[in-house]
Formats: structure tokens, sequence, C-alpha cells
């Protein structure tokens, strides 16, 4: 038995297309567990916090301003190995590429839009992830 946390983030644009409630349902039906969430506004300091291990990188400046332009949904899930298992949901980080059947897959668009718009964010280690919990739920 290895029951996990693992932060998830729904970015500004699903929750601006509504896909709030059918990535939940996704995440539900895998039988995860909803431990926490709440809609909120990211600000600069929250993710340059989050985001820390990509500054200096040149998606960074662009990533932040898209994660600031409207509301996100942070949400604690617990599950057994929901930290890999939510990422397998999730999909690859590239929405024109991710694979049909995960959320950046079936929902990530790939006209005009970028990388860093790709509906999710998913915790990528339990250091990650209790890191992560406690920038979004201290
Ligand atoms: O963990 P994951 O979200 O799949 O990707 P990361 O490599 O941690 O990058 C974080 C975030 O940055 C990604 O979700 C989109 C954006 N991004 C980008 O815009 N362009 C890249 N070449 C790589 C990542
Ligand atoms: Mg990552």
């Amino acid at each position: 038995m290895s029951t996990e946390r693992t932060l998830v983030l729904i970015k500004p644009d699903g929750v601006e297309r509504r896909l709030t409630g059918a990535i939940l349902a996704r995440i539900e039906a895998k039988g995860y567990t909803v431990a926490e969430l709440k809609k909120t506004a990211a600000t600069r300091a929250i993710l340059e916090e989050h985001y820390a291990e990509h500054q200096g990188k040149p998606f960074y400046e662009p990533l932040v301003e898209f994660m600031l332009s409207g509301p996100v949904v942070a949400v604690v899930l617990e599950g057994q190995r929901v930290i890999e298992g939510f990422r397998s949901l999730a999909g690859t980080t590239d929405p024109t590429t991710a694979a049909p059947g995960t959320i950046r897959g079936d929902f990530g668009r790939d006209w005009g839009s970028a990388v860093q718009q790709n509906l999710v964010h998913g915790s990528d280690s339990p250091e990650s992830a209790a890191r992560e919990i406690g920038i979004w739920f201290s």
C-alpha cells in the first residue's frame, strides 16, 4: 500500500473552457479522492515558487503570464500511486502529441495555442507533491 497525495492544477484554459467538471470526472472515475479543492487566482509569487525549477528557461515567462491570465482550480488528490497515476491520466506535456484517452490528448487544442495551454498540472514526485501542496494549501 502506498497512498500518496499529489497537487493538481486545472489551468486557466481548462477553467475558461468549462472543463473543470469533465477533468474531475476522470479523476473520480479512476478512484482518486479529492481531499482539497479551491478555485483561486495564482500570484506571481506563488508561481515563482511553484515553477522554480523552470526559472530561466525560454518558456518560463510566457508560462507565468498564462497562469496569471485567469483563475485556476487547485486540487489535492489522494490515492494509490496517485502521483504517477495522475500524470498518466493527464498525458504528455505537449497536447498536440499527447495520446488519445488522456486529458491533454482529448481536450488539448493544437490550433494556435502554445504548449503551456495543456489544461492541467500534476506533481512529478513525492518531494514535488509535498512542496507544491504546501505552496497552494498553506
Ligand atoms: O510536468 P509537465 O507539466 O508535463 O511539464 P514541465 O516540463 O514540468 O513544464 C511545465 C509547464 O511548462 C508545462 O506544463 C507547459 C510549459 N512548457 C512549455 O510551455 N514549453 C516547453 N517546452 C515545456 C514546458
Ligand atoms: Mg512538471
